[in-house]
């Protein structure tokens, strides 16, 4: 016997991703339900080659599904949890609701898998930020091999991390340009056509921005709480696809060879580092992949024991859904164990 799946936010850019995933990578559900508000009720949605119509979370009973994917904001991950979990199901929230609340477990799979056991004390596992999530999977490896003591990372964050709205408004902003159209703004502050814009999220009292602060609260929490880290976050006109650069200082001695060899056996992780023309990932290249491409690994020499690397993930997949189906496979095999 398989597991029951609701997903919710079914029709947004990382809810379809959801389904798509449990597809490709045969999750073992016996029925996946697809759940958003109910202004989508109807609306069908692709579950490998099956579709699926969409219901309305406010008339669904979760007694009997056993996983939910939420990926519907904090507002209804806030407001849906507790029923979730008094019906016996564990939520995994994609949201930033609770992934600071010390009873929630903040989970990478490739990171810190064994955290998941603590999803009883509130039947919720938090998945973290894109821009956290690519980053851990390589900071890991090399954390294990020579103890990173600080990490400054600049994001080049595609329009998808703001949602449809935000592809949207990068696609209409270059049509209106090329047409000679008055290019209008609602979900950026500036324009994103032909720009690049250092805010991503609210501004914080401390002159950083919520992304960034997530970057580093989550980084603590999911790796190492010693860990010191400085972001800046932009958003950049791509579609999909997250880019950071990033410098490490670490404890004890590692070269750029040493590093490279350990990143291309760490899980998750795909080095693509040719030290020539176009030998390197560009988000375009990562769409639709499951892996945190690793390029432009070279030795930091303003630092003691630096390293300077570039990092490349699909924001819709390891920084939202692949990482929450991952999560599920783990909660399933190792905790669950419904399915044969
Ligand atoms: C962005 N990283 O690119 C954000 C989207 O806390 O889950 C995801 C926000 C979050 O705009």
């Amino acid at each position: 016997m398989g597991y029951k799946v609701a997903v919710v936010g079914a029709t947004g850019n990382v809810g379809r991703e959801m389904l798509n995933i449990l597809a490709e990578r045969e999750f073992p559900a016996d029925e996946v339900v697809a759940l958003a508000s109910r202004r989508s009720q109807g609306t069908e949605v692709s579950y490998g080659d099956k579709i699926l119509k969409v219901k309305a979370l406010e008339n669904y009973d979760f007694a009997g599904t056993d996983i939910c994917l939420m990926s519907a904001g904090s507002t209804v991950a806030a407001e849906w949890a507790p029923r979730i979990g008094a019906a016996g199901c564990v939520m995994i929230d994609n949201s930033s609701k609770f992934r600071m609340d010390p009873d929630v477990p903040l989970i990478v799979p490739e990171v810190n898998a064994d955290a998941i056991a603590g999803y009883k004390k509130k039947m919720i596992i938090a998945n973290p930020n894109c821009s956290t999530a690519q980053m851990v999977v390589a900071l890991k490896p090399l954390h294990d091999a020579a103890k990173i003591k600080r990490v400054v990372v600049s994001t080049y964050q595609s329009t998808s991390g703001a949602g449809k709205d935000g592809m949207d408004e990068l696609f209409e902003q270059t049509r209106a340009i090329y047409v000679n159209d008055p290019v209008e703004k609602h979900k950026f502050t500036k324009q994103i056509a032909f720009n690049v814009i250092p805010h991503i999220d609210v501004f914080m009292e401390d002159g950083y921005t919520k992304e960034e602060w997530k970057m580093v609260v989550e980084t603590k929490k999911i790796l190492d709480p010693k860990i010191k880290l400085t972001a800046t976050c932009v958003r950049v006109p791509v579609f999909v696809g997250h880019s950071e650069a990033i410098n490490i200082e670490f404890e004890n001695p590692i070269s750029d060879e040493e590093a490279r060899e350990i990143l291309r056996e760490a899980p998750g992780c795909l080095v693509v580092d040719k030290r020539e023309d176009g030998g390197y990932v560009t988000p375009l290249e990562c769409v639709g992949d499951y892996a945190t491409y690793i390029s432009r690994i070279r030795t930091d020499p303003t630092v003691d024991n630096g390293l300077a690397i570039w990092v490349v993930s699909d924001n819709l997949r390891k920084g939202a859904a692949l990482n929450a189906v991952q999560i599920a496979e783990i909660l399933g095999s190792r905790f669950l164990k419904k399915a044969a």
